[in-house]
């Protein structure tokens, strides 16, 4: 009886303390929880640390992510980091079978840093939970005198969803190749994995097909407001595909048909019905153009975008657009996507489209993105759905009354509006097996300088990317603001130009081991 009750107690103590190092608890001694998404478990070995010093050596199974640490390292510490096995490790060996693709086991002791994963993808997951793990620091572009010290930790890690995304309009204002990329290295921090990439619309075509090249060079040359546009070449592309790939990111473009095409309609005057071309469009209202449903050279235009776009786009997703179509009849939205989606098809691209158009197909495979805030729309049974909710999921909503930048047609989306929901439940009859994952979009009407695109992603983005990545378990808005303040200083050192909503402790320095 005795020994019964003995061994009660003992499972007691071992729940209770398993519970305190869950990442959703209170901090433990000697440890502040920092890390956002929060890791799917996480056990604290009280006092053990690692430093790392001028000899610190880095062995990389994969040289890409080797690289990318190796850089991120040498750039803030001044080390030489070389390559050799006394210190930090990445192992495409010895991970748990239930690691996955993106998984990653993180064993961090006095002596060494081990990541174990079973495809590079996880490695990289694993070097964006090291890196939050060091001190602010770490984030500098120029080398600082710090203490350079992780804490003794054990963290296996997976991803809850596949898809973890975030989609910039570069349309309503063109975005540079550079700031593009910076918005990539954002979602790499928080192991987004699907950048959404909204290429064209009414106010201007931004990529250069080179059977059309009216489209880029007439239809790219302004922008919301009149100023000038921009468009990238296919080298510039090219370029970005290959910088997100490095990061674990998969580009997903968006040609948005049959509506919102205003800017190829002004390029070429054989896309419209009446065979009159369009005045370039600088204003912001949305759904007033088609293409032509009934006519062949339509179908040409599509197959040739389609076509170029694929061939340099490696992932497997094209983004149809699909929405608004308020000037496209139902029937010609119809006949539009049943030659349309072929086309993809034939092009080897699964279709993603805004949710409206899964009611056009059969194909199971075509993949809604749903975009409504209301939970009990059933038009995307029987897809895998993308979920993108404006009432927590837009960044181009405004936070408050307040906010000078953003629209508000979705509501007002503080942080904790976009933090505390549940994608698995979000659509009352679609079940959390048939949600693909989570997307927040940043439509850029009101947002025009890096600064604005960083004011409407930070904080928000963390937390929707917190919803795509940690298991339900771990949800927990008290936690989740601890851990978001802690990242306040990292941005402030990155010189990102974040909201400092009033619902989150920002830390002035806040710290692992700390
Ligand atoms: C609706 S969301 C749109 C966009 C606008 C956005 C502004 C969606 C599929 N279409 O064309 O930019 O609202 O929030």
């Amino acid at each position: 009886m005795r020994a019964r009750y003995l061994f009660v107690v003992a499972i007691l103590l071992a729940v209770t303390a398993a519970a305190s190092q869950a990442p959703n608890s209170a901090p433990t001694r000697g440890f502040t929880p920092v890390l956002v998404p929060a890791p799917a478990s996480l056990q604290v070995r009280s006092g053990v640390t690692f430093m790392l010093t001028p000899s610190t050596q880095i062995h990389s199974d994969d040289a890409g992510v080797g690289d990318f640490l190796a850089q991120l390292l040498r750039r803030s510490t001044g080390y030489p980091l070389e390559e050799g096995e006394h210190g930090i490790s990445l192992l495409l060996s010895g991970a748990p079978a239930d690691a996955g693709d993106e998984g990653y086991r993180l064993d961090v002791s006095d002596t060494e840093i081990v990541v174990r994963a079973n495809k590079p993808a996880g490695l990289f997951n694993g070097v964006q939970t090291l890196r939050q793990l060091l001190p602010p620091d770490v984030e500098s572009k120029e080398v600082r005198d710090a203490s350079w010290t992780v804490p003794g930790v054990t963290i296996t890690d997976r991803p809850r969803f596949e898809h973890r995304g975030a989609m910039l309009d570069v349309v309503r204002h063109f975005q540079p190749v550079n700031v593009v990329k910076d918005f990539i290295d954002r979602m790499a921090l928080y192991k987004l994995n699907y950048f959404h990439w909204h290429l064209t619309n009414d106010q201007g075509w931004r990529v250069e097909i080179e059977s059309w090249p009216k489209l880029a060079t007439v239809g790219g040359s302004k922008q919301v407001g009149g100023d000038r546009g921009g468009y990238y070449t296919k080298a510039q592309y090219r370029e970005i595909v290959a910088y997100a790939a490095a990061r674990n990111i998969t580009v997903v473009p968006e040609i948005d048909m049959p509506g919102h095409t205003n800017a190829a309609l002004a390029s070429y005057p054989e896309l419209n019905c009446n065979g009159q071309a369009k005045q370039l469009y600088t204003g912001v209202d949305v759904g007033f153009s088609s293409l032509c449903a009934g006519s062949e050279t339509t179908y040409a235009f599509v197959d040739d975008v389609v076509r170029e776009i694929a061939e340099m786009t490696p992932g497997p997703y094209f983004h149809i657009g699909g929405d608004e179509a308020n000037a496209t009849s139902p029937a010609d939205y119809q006949a539009f996507m049943d030659r349309a989606l072929p086309i993809l098809a034939k092009y080897g691209k699964t279709p993603i489209g805004w949710h409206e158009f899964i009611r056009t197909t059969e194909d199971p495979s075509a993949i809604p993105q749903y975009w409504s805030a209301d939970r009990g729309d059933d038009s995307v049974l029987g897809h895998e759905v993308i979920l993108s909710p404006p009432n927590h999921a837009y960044l181009d909503m405004k936070y408050n009354r307040g906010t000078e930048l953003g629209l508000n047609w979705g509501g007002y989306v503080d942080v904790r509006d976009s933090y505390d929901w549940n994608p698995g439940t979000f659509l009352v009859n679609v079940g959390e097996v048939s949600i693909r994952g989570v997307e927040a979009p940043l439509w850029t009407e009101t947002v025009v300088t890096p600064d604005d695109i960083e004011y409407m992603m930070f904080p928000r983005l963390p937390a929707i990317a917190e919803l795509g990545w940690s298991p339900f378990a771990t949800h927990s808005w008290d936690s989740f603001r601890v851990r978001l303040g802690s990242h306040g200083p990292r941005w402030e050192i990155m010189g990102i130009n974040f909201y400092r909503s009033k619902q989150i402790p920002w830390s002035g320095r806040h710290q692992a081991g700390s």
